[in-house]
């Protein structure tokens, strides 16, 4: 059984379905069909109603959104406990999941300031924003020991999260008060899954 991923390379959401598919053996079922977003409004939203990518087109469940659902669905096709436990080992790692969605969100709408040209007067909102980057990043760095040296779609999301303050705000300085956090993403950056998903130089 095939997939096809609606995707972008420089998607932090897409990285983490992409990166997930990889360490979980089924990247080779997966093709990607590029998208941009921004531009091909109408053809996203064909796929997925939101108009957001990932989307995944599955052949037993339709077009699946957004990128949680798309994890769990991936880990229940290769039934892998360990990515997400069951039981009360589960909740630490949802939870963990949830913390690097909603600094990734945060981060996005920075971006899209960015791209309305809004960011050389930042409000109240954008302040706001930086401010739930900074302090998920910061809970991320106090929970490393839960997840350090365990491969979790947790783990996944929060590497994601880093690599995307990488690609679009370099000058961000997630790393100043956090090098513990900091040595964990550069190992984990060694990883095939993370090499082969680099946003665009
Ligand atoms: N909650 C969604 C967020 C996905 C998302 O915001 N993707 C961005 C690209 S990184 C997008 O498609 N934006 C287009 C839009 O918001 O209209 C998920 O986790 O999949």
């Amino acid at each position: 059984m095939t997939m096809v991923l609606h995707s972008n390379p420089g998607s932090p959401y897409t990285r983490k379905v992409i990166v997930l598919a990889h360490e979980l053996g089924l990247a080779d079922r997966i093709t990607l069909a590029p998208i941009q977003v921004w531009e091909a409004e109408a053809q996203i939203r064909a796929a997925n109603p939101l108009g957001k990518i990932p989307a995944l087109v599955t052949e037993d469940h339709g077009t699946l959104f957004d990128s949680p659902v798309i994890c769990a669905y991936l880990i229940d096709l290769a039934d892998d406990s360990e990515m997400l436990p069951t039981g009360a080992a589960r909740w630490p790692v949802e939870s963990l999941h949830a913390l690097a969605q909603g600094a990734t969100d945060a981060a996005i709408s920075l971006r899209a300031e960015v791209m309305r040209g809004r960011d050389a007067e930042p409000d109240w909102y954008a302040e706001r924003m930086k401010r739930t980057v900074a302090s998920g990043v910061a809970e991320a760095a106090r929970r490393l020991p839960e997840f350090k040296e365990r491969m979790t779609v947790g783990a996944i999301a929060v590497a994601c999260l880093l690599g995307y303050l990488d690609f679009r705000f370099p000058d961000f300085g997630w790393r100043d008060g956090n090098p513990e956090l900091a040595a964990w993403f550069a190992a984990f950056s060694e990883r095939p899954s993370m090499k082969a998903t680099q946003p665009p130089g």
